[in-house]
């Protein structure tokens, strides 16, 4: 690929965005994804399909859950935890706890050797067919272990071809190792930007370990900067597609990611990760024990706007665990750890997988389809502000479907509507409310707290008291699209709350902030299902 094909995907900042406190004040029917599109395509790049990008680019994005919103909804990622050394300190880690960079906290349970990275990823390859990208994330950076990373890539790319191969790094030893990352088509580099000034790098990172000595202040700071950069630009260059995580830290960097977003843009950068600080005193963070707080939902969502307006700006991170396995937001790694791979009966069959993903694509071509039926009802003149805009909360396990029950959701999916579109926007991670067939009344507040600026909460199922609460709360519990594709039912329910307000039933009032919920435990759906 050429450097010019690289450079066709973050898009030019909204022009004269305005200052992130109005955006944050904008009320969210004025405000989000979409306000600032208008000047080209939708600003949430990453649901871009095949009529958005070069077919080659198309081909490395299509079936990876964090490069393709899209693809997220069906296909499954895996990480292996092989690298647990770090060449640097961010304030926001807690080695004992996981890697930032890539994950929430929880501890990584089990770190492998490459021999037993590659039995695990084997396994996982034959029980889950939909599982296309190996991903290595920590728990500390990949490129401070280079040959335990390399030596997994090595043996993955002979002994699993369709396996695409991920990496995630802090930069430092980037471009010592791009040539490593060629050799290996590893096609996917993300890394960790949270400064592109060296004076704001420095309330971030105490220090570095580079050329053999400690490095502190601001000199650290501008040293890994300069390494980021260079890194960017040669993987660039050589057509390798990367992705920058930036963590959003209220009063540190929150304005500065303006800035970090146009600076990798200009280097080609692919996609832009905004992410949410995750910081409480128990993970012994030097922000969470200092009472450095993480940014609320609409102070993120703020940010990721004003980065946006054509760019590709990823909104579907979950921050995942150095260990995690399935599809994003779940978290299937207990099922794989090593004495249950012992007993295993590891069959990596390329046809059947094949065939599974062959059959993934019909569904995903089903649901685009809907999408594009139910936009075109949405279109029609109903006499409401055209410009209206509402964020609807989705709960779902997956295929592109209101599938999931209330009760049993762990997260919920956040999608923008309007008449033109509708767009994912984030999740919200929230406290399990159905405990082992009963409700539980203390999780019903944070859960109310996490989607508490939707205007309606679309599920496959939901019982009479969270019913009332959420009503009362002014959100409303929908069912009735339950087993839908997740677009059609979100636009069909907006048309119909437009309808509504055409017939003078209701009023359209503008909700309040959400909070987002911090490191929320996400493997207990299966236990509840
Ligand atoms: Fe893993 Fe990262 Fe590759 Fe994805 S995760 S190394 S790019 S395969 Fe994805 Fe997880 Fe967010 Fe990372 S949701 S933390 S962006
Ligand atoms: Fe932790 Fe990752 Fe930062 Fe290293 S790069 S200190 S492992 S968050």
């Amino acid at each position: 690929m050429s450097q010019a094909t690289a450079f066709v995907n973050i898009g030019d900042l909204r022009k004269g965005h305005q200052a992130l406190s109005e955006v944050i004040e904008t009320p969210e029917t004025g405000g989000g994804c979409g306000t600032s599109g208008g000047e080209g395509k939708a600003s949430c790049g990453t649901s871009g399909g095949p009529d958005d990008m070069p077919a080659e680019i198309w081909e490395k994005v299509k079936n990876h859950p964090c490069y393709s919103e899209e693809a997220h909804h069906h296909y499954a990622r895996m990480h292996v935890a092989v690298a647990p050394a770090c060449n640097i300190q961010c304030n926001y880690c807690n080695r004992k706890y996981d890697c930032s960079n890539e994950s929430r906290p929880g501890v990584v349970s089990q770190k492998l050797t490459p021999e037993q990275a590659v039995k695990k990823v084997l396994a996982v390859a034959s029980e889950i067919p939909q599982m296309t990208v190996l991903g290595i994330a920590g728990p500390g950076d990949s490129l401070a272990n280079p040959k335990k990373t390399f030596d997994t890539m090595r043996e993955l790319a002979e002994k699993a071809p369709d396996i695409k191969l991920c990496l995630s790094t802090n930069g430092l030893a980037l471009p010592d190792q791009v040539d490593e990352i060629c050799k290996y088509n590893i096609d996917h580099v993300t890394i960790t930007i949270n400064m592109v000034d060296p004076e704001v790098g420095a309330k971030i990172y105490p220090w570095i370990f580079w050329q053999h000595k400690r490095v502190t202040g601001v000199e650290a700071a501008r040293i890994l900067h300069e390494r980021q950069m260079l890194g960017l630009e040669m993987l660039t260059a050589r057509g390798v597609l990367t992705k920058i995580n930036s963590v959003l830290i209220p009063g540190v960097n929150d304005e500065h990611l303006i800035e970090v977003n146009r600076e990798v843009k200009k280097r080609g950068a692919f996609l832009h990760n905004i992410m949410p600080l995750i910081s409480e005193p128990e993970h012994g963070t030097w922000f969470g024990l200092n009472g450095q707080r993480g940014p609320t939902a609409q102070e993120l969502k703020a940010v990721q706007d004003a980065c946006a307006g054509g760019a590709n700006l990823m909104r579907h991170c979950r921050q995942c665990r150095a260990d995690a396995v399935g599809l994003l937001g779940e978290d299937r790694s207990e099922e794989f750890t090593l004495d249950k791979i012992e007993e295993m009966e590891i069959v990596y069959d390329l046809d059947k997988r094949k065939a599974y993903q062959d059959k993934v694509e019909v569904e995903r071509q089903a649901q685009v389809e809907a999408k594009r039926d139910a936009l075109a009802a949405a279109a029609a003149d109903d006499g409401v502000d055209p410009d209206m805009k509402v964020l609807v909360a989705v709960a779902t396990e997956g295929h592109g479907k209101v599938n999931q029950h209330f009760g049993h959701a762990t997260e919920f999916q956040i999608f923008e509507v309007s008449k033109g579109e509708a767009l994912f926007v984030g999740h919200r991670r929230v406290d399990l409310y159905c405990q082992g067939g009963y409700g539980e009344d203390e999780a019903l507040p944070s859960v109310v707290g996490a989607i508490n600026d939707c205007h309606a909460v679309l599920v496959a199922k939901i019982g009479a008291c969270p019913r009332d609460e959420l009503k009362a709360a002014g959100i409303e519990p929908v069912d009735e699209y339950a087993h839908e594709y997740i677009e059609k039912a979100a636009l069909s329910w907006f048309t119909g709350y437009r309808e509504r307000i055409a017939r003078g039933e209701l009023v359209h009032e503008v909700r309040g902030d959400a909070s987002i919920r911090q490191g929320a435990y996400t493997g207990a759906a299966e236990e509840a299902a």
